[in-house]
C-alpha cells in the first residue's frame, strides 16, 4: 500500500508515491515519481531537483532527496525522504526535461 497523489505545473504533471503509508514524521524512506508532461506523455529522460520545506515554520527539508535511479517509462527513484515534524509541507520538484524546465509543487499535511 503506498501514499499517492498527483500535482502539476504548467508544464509537467508528477505523481509521488511514498513508499510508506502513512508518511510517519522522522523515517527516512523513499518516493517514486512519475513524470509526464501536461498532455500525459512519460518523461523518460528528465533532469531531477528537489527542494522543499514548511512555508510557515520558514524551514527546508531535514534531509536533501535525490533521485538516484531512472525507472524507465517516466519512473524515477527518490531516496533520502524524511518529515521531522507534522504540519503542512511543500516539496518542489524541478523538472528539467526537453529544453523545458518547471516546478511541480506538491502540498503535504502530515
Ligand atoms: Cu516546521
Amino acid at each position: 500500500m503506498v501514499m499517492s497523489a498527483l500535482a502539476e505545473s504548467d508544464a509537467f504533471q508528477v505523481t509521488y508515491s511514498s513508499a510508506i503509508n502513512p508518511i510517519a514524521i522522522n523515517k527516512m524512506h523513499e518516493w517514486i515519481l512519475d513524470i509526464k508532461t501536461s498532455d500525459g506523455t512519460p518523461v523518460t529522460d528528465a533532469e531531477v531537483v528537489i527542494n522543499g520545506g514548511m512555508p510557515a515554520h520558514n524551514h527546508g527539508l531535514p534531509t536533501s532527496p535525490k533521485v538516484t535511479q531512472n525507472l524507465g517509462q517516466g519512473k524515477y527513484r527518490v531516496e533520502g525522504v524524511r518529515f521531522h515534524m507534522s504540519g503542512y509541507w511543500e516539496m518542489r520538484v524541478t523538472v528539467k526535461a526537453n529544453g523545458i524546465e518547471d516546478t511541480v509543487v506538491i502540498s503535504l499535511e502530515l
